[in-house]
């Protein structure tokens, strides 16, 4: 369902960012790259009648899209808020059109949104769930499992995991590290709910091997090949039994009904960081339903700002897979909210107070901070 009653006007004052680094609990490896400390931007709105918190999930290098923290930064404080200051008075739903002359950037977009749509329900005490249009009161809890050392060492992580109570199990991949350490995980958990992401990392030449996945019944293999190859997908979706799913190659709306109708894709991962907002992400989740496909909730390893907006997205009807809506302590020990996302029975909360519904720990917020600027009219 389209969102029926648009979020309040707010008097924007003006803007602080702040770039944070999160150490991470245990490293977190990946087609692209291995991060042992997030580095993420924090986006507070600042307004005549109080403030909205959004965060900008672009990472230290532009290696999972174009979008960089240095770029967001400059982007966002040289050009988008600026025109956010400059219209004054502005309703969540109207960033998006504001910010269009400025091509891409879509993490900064969506990041500058999530403040102004926080700042806005908080006055209007409605929470983003119910605004985003969430029928469920928790969703179920998935979580994605770097590449580790070899796949016995895949194993006992992915044991962890199933201990803790996630429902389902994502394990990254690359060439070199699929078969065999896709076959460990099947061999080792019966029928679990197994999917697999190779971030862009093959081509089609590699369509032979990806189609020797198809013997674990995986839900689905996600972003095979780059992110521009999106009649690659198609062509590689008809040799392969396994559900293809996109991730890096759906950047709107648009992009998703393109993927559809190209049959590049039959289910759609929906990060609103990668579509340009909640706001996107909720109009490719509609349009998504309407064809049948299903849709999952992503991650970028977000702070208790995106995660609890995440959980709110996740918990609309289309997203019938569960997502990577992880609790906050797999990746982190010290979250900068009061009360981060917990796993409860292999789900986590949506959350249910005004805005995003939680509440920013100032100490821990300042003590990962590196970097800080205020932007105002
Ligand atoms: O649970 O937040 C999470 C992480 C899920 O694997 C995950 N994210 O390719 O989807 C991805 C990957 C990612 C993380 C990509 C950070 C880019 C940045």
């Amino acid at each position: 369902m389209p969102i029926a009653r648009p979020a309040a006007s707010v008097a924007l004052e003006g803007f602080e960012l702040r770039v944070l680094h999160l150490p991470l609990v245990s490293p977190f490896t990946t087609s692209f790259g291995t991060e042992t400390v997030r580095e993420v931007i924090v986006v507070r709105a600042m307004t005549a009648d109080g403030e909205g918190w959004g965060e900008i999930v672009t990472q230290d290098a532009p290696l999972y899209s174009s979008e960089y923290t240095q770029g967001a930064w400059d982007v966002a404080t040289r050009f988008l808020i600026p025109a956010l200051l400059r219209r004054g008075t502005v309703a969540p739903h109207e960033v998006a059109g504001i910010l269009e002359p400025f091509i891409g950037h879509r993490m900064a977009k969506a990041g500058l949104e999530l403040a102004l749509l926080d700042a806005a329900l908080r006055l209007e005490g409605r929470s983003l769930g119910d605004h985003l249009g969430a029928v469920r009161d928790r969703v179920p809890s998935g979580v994605s499992v770097g590449i580790q050392r070899d796949p016995a060492a895949l194993v006992e992580t992915v044991r962890g995991y199933l201990d803790e109570g996630y429902v389902r199990i994502k394990i990254k991949i690359k060439p070199g590290r699929d078969v065999d350490d896709t076959a460990a995980v099947r061999d080792a958990f019966g029928g679990i709910p197994l999917q697999v992401d190779a971030n862009s990392a093959y081509t089609l030449a590699d369509a032979g091997t990806l189609a020797e996945l198809d013997r674990f019944d995986l839900l689905l293999i996600e972003q095979p090949l780059q992110e521009d190859d999106i009649v690659d997908h198609a062509t590689l979706a008809k040799q392969l039994r396994t559900p293809v799913c996109l991730d890096e190659s759906i950047v709107s709306a648009k992009a998703a009904a393109d993927a559809i109708a190209l049959g590049s894709a039959s289910v759609i991962n929906i990060k609103a960081g990668r579509v340009g907002g909640y706001l996107e992400a909720v109009r490719v989740h509609d349009l998504c339903r309407d064809a049948s496909v299903p849709v999952w909730c992503g991650g970028m390893l977000e702070t208790g700002i995106g995660r609890a907006a995440n959980a709110a997205l996740a918990a609309l009807p289309g997203f019938t897979l569960p997502g990577d809506v992880s609790a906050s302590s797999r990746f982190y020990r010290r979250d900068i909210v009061t009360e981060p996302a917990v796993l409860e029975d292999g789900h986590v909360r949506v959350p249910t107070g005004p805005g995003l519904g939680v509440e920013i720990d100032p100490v821990a917020l300042d003590e990962v901070t590196v970097e800080k600027v205020v932007v105002r009219s």
